[in-house]
């Protein structure tokens, strides 16, 4: 089957969700219009978008060999960037990866970009490839890793999901074992949530849950998931295979600040059917209402109120780290 990039997005029927530009919030295409000319640092300097590249013989592009990070900008602000930074250089260590700038220099170079891009309320997409080498596997046969550091915008969901819920639906794709690839490190080898996401996209969702080797309640391909039943919060715990998410843990905090038992515990599909409220996590995301997974509503089927309350408190941290 030939791919036509009008008909669909996916070759030979896997995925036939068509992506129209009208599907792109406005707003969001405008803010692009505005960013045309993006500096994105790279390996030390700002260039222009069309002049920041790297070689196709680059590992991060021939096996997904590199870690990533993606970081939200409120007011001005890289939001817990020292987190972020963290999180970058430890998924790096566990691949055995060197970063060739310090943790400090990092978080320099991503205000840098920011400023240097006008983002006031934007997202940072860090990204530090093997670099380029050899074709084979072997890390030897790289060097120069690549630092790229991008400061743009993002929208990830519509805001009818955020006041009304959204609607969640379980993959078949299981979430990689610990043992095989850590989801702890986040890696340049997104295909495994990828491929979830799709499941998701075919089914009309905007999400989708993925479990774990074992059948528990891992995560959703971008994001983490809570819920609450009378009145205790109870989230995944790392155990399950998951992305130990920065606002995952930002808003465990939150949670037990407002007093509230925020338990990490293994959890079924069951669990989330009978919950009285649900939501997801994550840099891009924030905190997302659920109502309903594989077409089990989820409480009354609207956002609850703690979902709700978090959802604020979470907004205030944002404002309040200005
Ligand atoms: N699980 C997975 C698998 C993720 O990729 C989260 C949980 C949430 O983690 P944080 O640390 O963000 O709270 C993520 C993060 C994107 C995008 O471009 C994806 C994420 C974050 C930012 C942007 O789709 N996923």
């Amino acid at each position: 089957m030939k791919f036509d990039s009008r008909e669909s997005q996916w070759i030979h029927g896997v995925c036939t969700a068509d992506l129209k530009s009208s599907d792109v919030p406005q707003e969001q295409l405008e803010r692009k219009q505005q960013l045309m000319s993006n500096q994105v640092w790279i390996n030390g300097e700002l260039k222009p978008k069309e002049e920041a590249t790297i070689s196709v013989y680059d590992h991060g592009l021939l096996y997904g060999d590199g870690v990533f990070e993606g970081i939200r900008v409120y007011g001005g602000n890289v939001f817990l960037l020292k987190e972020h930074v963290d999180r970058i250089y430890e998924s790096a260590a566990s691949i055995r990866l060197e970063i060739p700038v310090s943790r400090e220099q990092m978080m320099a170079d991503t205000r840098h970009t920011v400023a240097a891009n006008g983002i006031v309320d934007g997202y940072v997409r860090m990204v530090v490839t093997r670099g380029s080498g050899y074709l084979g596997l072997d890390i030897r046969k790289t060097s120069h890793p690549q630092v790229i550091i991008i400061a743009d915008v993002i929208t990830l969901y519509g805001e009818e999901i955020y006041e009304n819920g959204m609607a969640l639906v379980t993959a078949s794709t299981i979430r990689n074992h610990p043992a095989a690839l850590n989801p702890r490190i986040k890696s340049l080898n997104y295909l495994n949530n990828i491929m979830a996401k799709c499941e998701g996209t075919l089914a009309g969702a905007a999400e989708a849950l993925m479990l774990n080797h074992k059948g528990e309640v891992a995560e959703c391909t971008g994001d983490n998931i809570f819920i609450v039943k009378n009145a205790v919060v109870s989230t995944p715990s790392t155990d399950a295979g998951i992305l130990e998410g920065i606002t995952r843990n930002a808003v465990i905090q939150l949670g037990r600040d407002a007093g509230l038992t925020v338990r990490e515990v293994s959890m079924s599909r069951h669990d989330i059917f009978i919950a009285d409220e649900c939501f997801l996590t994550g840099t891009a995301a924030e905190v997302v209402p659920v109502v309903s997974l594989d077409g089990r509503t989820i409480g009354d089927g609207t956002p609850g109120p703690i979902t709700r309350d978090l959802r604020k408190r979470f907004q205030a941290l944002t404002r309040a780290a200005n």
